[in-house]
């Protein structure tokens, strides 16, 4: 009697909790805010009152209609390309950062631009010195949590919730001296089950995302470089399938089957020990080894007389590209003399930096070796050419380089990916930034004819300095 009035309020208090917890639930897993979105999606460019990579949101409304708001924060790069004036003016005051685009629904920009609004007046009462200060504090800091710990602690209450009624359940059988499960069966049961689901997927994420995978590499060591990925994978592979079958099929075979058995008892077998020490230690060895063969070949080969050479600088958030001019040599620089119209700080007065080219992309001949002279005006970026297999730390103080020659040109590659709009990219593979995603630059390679053709059209490094401070002044 006592028994079955305690388990009955043990019941009704779960029952109660599930309710709360379940309430709370749905409320997280609601509808995003504008808040919300606009703390996960614009807080890293923007804020209300401040100039931050993009400008400040306050007194938005007056400077533009919403219609126009909509279509722009939906895709800011097609009102730009419209034509619009205003767009293409903030456009080019802003550097050219481009915005992401959000394929969002009316409702939810509205939301929230209604936020930028609301946190608008607040801040308005806040510098008024009266009213309600606080609210635009609270409310920002809530946005920089949102609703994941509510999430989590909801999951953890729930789990808790499960776990609790699951022993008041068996407890009421072991009373009655019923053994419900056997557990040694059911997890012996899981353990294959977990193998078998877990190499589905892991065949289906190879069969998904192999696409995603680059296409054949483009430049000399590349090849060699994919070719020791191969074979590293490959082994790798064959042992990662090899022994997760052998972990969870032993765990099955040998679970408890309910009968008195007692573990052999088995200290140590030195034959055993010795092979499964030696085989890994080869073979780790053999890899490495021929990594670093690999690598020695890539970063010592030696530097051909005909050499491309050119200067990548890469700053938050760009690249600016630099080639020698007709003498074939790169004018020294120093970052103090990085100004407004000087922005790679090259020295004016070197006479190799005379006839050096500031490029809009970069150009090279196919089958010709290329130095990367590499250089950062603020934090460390990285350069990346993946289609190359090129990716070097570009290092503020410290400059890198990176040597290899191309061997297909824009034009193979397109016909080799069946992809007429291929073009070789170089991106910036650090996160350096807000914008760092805007840290690309189009590279294109050309037979030795039209590279020099292209070469011929190019603006010299301080020419266009003195047109740029022509069109300021
Ligand atoms: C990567 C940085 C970045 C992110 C993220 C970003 N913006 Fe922008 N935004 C900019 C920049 C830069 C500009 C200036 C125009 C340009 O360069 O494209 C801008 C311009 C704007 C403008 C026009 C401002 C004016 O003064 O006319 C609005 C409105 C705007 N953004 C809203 C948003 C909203 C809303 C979000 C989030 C959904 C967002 N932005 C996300 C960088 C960003
Ligand atoms: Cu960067």
């Amino acid at each position: 009697m006592k028994f079955q009035s305690l388990t009955a309020v043990k019941w009704l208090s779960s029952g109660v909790l599930t309710v709360v917890f379940g309430f709370l639930a749905l409320t997280a897993v609601a509808q995003p805010t504008g808040a919300e979105l606009f703390s996960n999606n614009c807080a890293a460019c923007h804020k209300i009152d401040q100039d931050l990579v993009g400008p400040a949101l306050k007194g938005i409304y007056d400077r533009r209609d919403e219609a126009w708001l909509i279509k722009w924060i939906r895709n800011s790069q097609a009102v730009i390309a419209s034509g619009d004036q205003y767009a293409v003016d903030l456009y080019n005051k802003w550097n050219k950062v481009a915005m992401p685009a959000y394929d969002w629904s009316d409702d939810e920009i509205k939301s929230v631009l209604a936020y930028v609004k609301e946190q608008e007046a607040a801040l308005a009462t806040q510098s008024a010195g009266g009213g309600d200060g606080g609210t635009a504090a609270v409310a920002a800091k809530r946005d920089g949590w949102g609703n994941g710990p509510l999430v989590i602690l909801t999951i953890i209450m729930l789990g808790a919730l499960l776990l609790y009624a699951g022993r008041v359940v068996s407890a009421r059988y072991k009373l009655k001296g019923v053994r419900l499960f056997n557990w040694n069966n059911i997890n012996g049961v899981l353990f294959i089950v977990f193998l078998v689901v877990g190499m589905a997927l892991v065949a289906f994420q190879f069969l998904k995302y192999m696409k995603f995978t680059l296409p054949v590499a483009a430049s000399e060591h590349g090849v060699v470089l994919d070719q020791m990925l191969a074979i590293t994978f490959w082994i790798t592979f064959v042992v990662f399938v090899a022994t997760h079958i052998l972990l969870f099929v032993y765990a099955f075979m040998y679970r408890n089957q309910g009968k008195e058995s007692k573990a052999l008892y088995y200290p140590d077998n030195h034959k055993l020990e010795f092979f499964w020490t030696v085989i890994p230690a080869v073979v780790l060895t053999v890899l490495v080894l021929y990594g670093t063969k690999v690598w020695r070949e890539i970063t010592q080969g030696e530097i051909e007389e005909n050499r491309v050479e050119l200067e990548l600088f890469a700053y938050q958030f760009g690249w600016q590209a630099r080639f020698p001019g007709a003498d074939g040599l790169l004018g020294s620089h120093d970052f103090r003399m990085i100004s407004a119209t000087n922005s790679m700080g090259i020295d004016e007065m070197d006479p190799n930096s005379k006839d050096d080219l500031l490029v809009p992309e970069v150009y090279l001949p196919v089958n010709r070796q290329v130095v990367l002279r590499l250089r950062a005006r603020d934090v460390i970026h990285s350069a990346y050419l993946p289609h190359f297999r090129v990716q070097m730390n570009v290092v503020p103080g410290m400059p890198t380089q990176f040597v290899f020659t191309p061997t297909m040109t824009t034009e193979e590659m397109r016909e080799k990916t069946n992809n007429y709009n291929f073009n070789y990219e170089l991106a910036c593979n650090k996160i350096c930034g807000a914008a760092h995603f805007n840290m690309r630059m189009k590279f294109v390679v050309v037979s030795e004819a039209e590279y020099e053709a292209w070469l011929t059209k190019q603006r010299t490094y301080f020419r266009k300095a003195e047109a740029q401070t022509a069109s300021i002044n």
